[in-house]
């Protein structure tokens, strides 16, 4: 087996990780009803890791998912309602997460501490299994810090079910949907932000007619020196709330919320 200097450092880095360190969100949530495994969500390639190349194509949907490996199904979700990624750890026994059509074990929760995001874009045509996401992303909700110094979604909360609400007056149409959660727990070191990421494919319904925005692209939404995926010293470890914290944004445009 090869391993990089980079992998080693890494290793060190995080001590804390168990073999099966790691995860990703293979399963949607809507009113309590836990999907099949990649029945909405674009499958990955290899074993779920963090992804450290914040800039690069794996940031927007994951390994090898800037396309669906194989058709996938679009969830129907009304505008305006929230909708559940579920949390899974690295496959056991399997060399890629694509293989693995296991169900949801709520047993495993996400045991790092970061902020968690909601993103969207809208498909230029009516199939989301052609869709590149090279169109327009926009920020749909964020879980800060309410406190103001410690992040909601946070080890000790044992937290398996990632909640975003879909802004009301989100225009209806077939939307690509990623959710991301950072392992901020490295965050005082340059490049060592744990990104997860994943999409589900959704079609949102209702009558909204906003125009949502600020807009970015992936790739490129994202660098590795931005604050908020590579936080100041101050807000790494608070030793008290602050402002930045509680109203969190992270990086990329600020949260659209209709
Ligand atoms: C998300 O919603 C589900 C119900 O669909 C709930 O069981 C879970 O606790 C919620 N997660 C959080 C972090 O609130
Ligand atoms: C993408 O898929 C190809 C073909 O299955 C594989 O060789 C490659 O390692 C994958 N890339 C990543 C980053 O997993
Ligand atoms: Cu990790």
């Amino acid at each position: 087996m090869k391993i990089s200097l980079q992998q080693l450092t890494l290793l060190g880095l995080s001590g804390l990780h168990q073999a099966n360190g790691h995860y990703g969100y293979p399963y949607t949530v809507v009113d309590g009803v836990v999907s099949k495994r990649w029945e909405y969500i674009r499958p990955v390639t290899g074993i779920f890791q963090p992804n450290y190349d914040y800039s690069g194509p794996s940031a927007m949907c994951g390994n090898n998912a800037t396309l669906p490996l194989w058709p996938i199904k679009t969830l129907k979700i009304a505008a305006g309602s929230t909708i559940g990624f579920a949390a899974k750890g690295q496959s056991m026994n399997r060399r890629d997460e694509s293989e693995d059509f296991t169900d949801f074990d709520p047993s495993f929760y996400m045991y790092h501490n970061g902020p968690a995001t909601a993103w969207l874009s809208k498909a230029p045509g009516d199939d989301l299994n052609e869709y590149k996401g090279d169109g327009d992303w926009f920020k749909i909700d964020v879980k800060g810090a309410s406190d103001g110094i410690h992040w909601d979604y946070r080890s000790e909360e044992r937290i398996n079910i990632m909640n975003f609400t879909i802004p009301a007056a989100t225009p209806p149409g077939k939307y690509l949907l990623r959710a991301e959660h950072l392992n901020m727990e490295n965050g005082g070191s340059y490049r060592t932000t744990e990104m997860y990421q994943n999409c589900a494919h959704v079609e949102i319904t209702g009558s909204g007619t906003g125009t949502p925005g600020p807009v970015t692209h992936f790739p490129g939404a994202f660098n590795a020196k931005d604050p908020g995926i590579w936080l100041p010293n101050a807000l790494w470890r608070p030793i008290q709330p602050m402002d930045e914290l509680k109203n969190w944004q992270g990086a990329g445009p600020k949260v659209w919320r209709g």
